[in-house]
């Protein structure tokens, strides 16, 4: 599709109102908010890592990227939000400390919340304890973790460790995500699962739910 490959590019450069007309123009088109997501912008953040990889791409334009990629997603939002689904479960979600990446997460929150769980987002870098205290502070259920780089993803096990001290562990399902986990490192540091991505995290929370 001669369209998603030009939003492509212009993720890539960064082209924020040109990236929100396209997803506007394929909701006209008919297609389902998921699928632009995934197969338009998910796709094109791909593309971005790969040149930001290999030294073609840098900080600057790669947060250009991801700013043109936020504004598609701020008009997808409440389209994936919209259901009249019962709550499933309360969700606390957050990148862990030292890392800044937030994409992934929002993403999982909007379809968190677009499946019917109520999501708590505390943003980026959080320690322990703020996960923590927000967990102590209503009825969660669910904590997500999320982590982008090799660096920051053992901090996972720094919070469930700490809610295996405090002998609150077993009162929460904890999912953990992003892209340099796997199965292996999820089980490792006593998560209750890792999710590939937003579906599988849906899928994998509804069936602890259930
Ligand atoms: Co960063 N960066 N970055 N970066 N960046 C990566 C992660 C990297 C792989 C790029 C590369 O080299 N190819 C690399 C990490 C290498 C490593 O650790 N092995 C890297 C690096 C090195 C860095 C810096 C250190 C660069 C520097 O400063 N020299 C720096 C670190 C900053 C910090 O955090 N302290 C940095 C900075 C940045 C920007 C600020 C420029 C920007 C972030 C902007 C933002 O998020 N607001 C950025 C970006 C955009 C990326 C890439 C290109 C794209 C990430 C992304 O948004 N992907 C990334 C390359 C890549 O991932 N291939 C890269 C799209 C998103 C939808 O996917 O986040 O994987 P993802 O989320 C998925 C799944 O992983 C999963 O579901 C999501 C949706 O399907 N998931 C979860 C994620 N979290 C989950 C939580 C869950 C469940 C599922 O909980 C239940």
């Amino acid at each position: 599709e001669d369209l998603n490959l030009q939003m492509q590019d212009d993720l890539y450069d960064g082209m924020k109102e040109e990236i929100e007309e396209g997803v506007n123009i394929f909701l006209e088109r008919g297609w389902q908010p998921y699928d632009i997501l995934t197969k338009v912008l998910v796709e094109g953040m791909r593309i971005v890592g790969i040149d930001f990889r290999d030294g073609i791409l840098f900080v600057p334009e790669v947060l250009l990227a991801a700013n043109a990629m936020k504004g598609g997603m701020a008009i997808l939002k409440p389209l994936l939000a919209e259901t009249g689904a019962p709550r499933l479960g309360n969700m606390v979600i957050g990148t862990v400390k030292g890392d800044i990446h937030d994409i992934g997460k929002n993403l999982v929150t909007m379809m968190m919340e677009g499946a019917g769980f109520e999501v708590k987002d505390l943003g980026i870098n959080n320690d322990a304890d703020a996960y923590i205290s927000e967990l102590e502070s209503g009825q969660y259920d669910i904590l997500g973790m999320s982590a982008l780089l090799t660096t920051t993803m053992p901090y996972m096990k720094v919070v469930i460790d700490t809610l295996v001290e405090k002998g609150t562990r077993d009162d929460y399902v904890v999912l953990v995500g992003g892209a340099p986990l796997n199965e292996e490192f999820g089980n490792a540091i006593g998560a209750d699962a890792y999710c590939r991505d937003a579906a599988v995290a849906v899928e994998t929370a509804k069936e602890f739910m259930a």
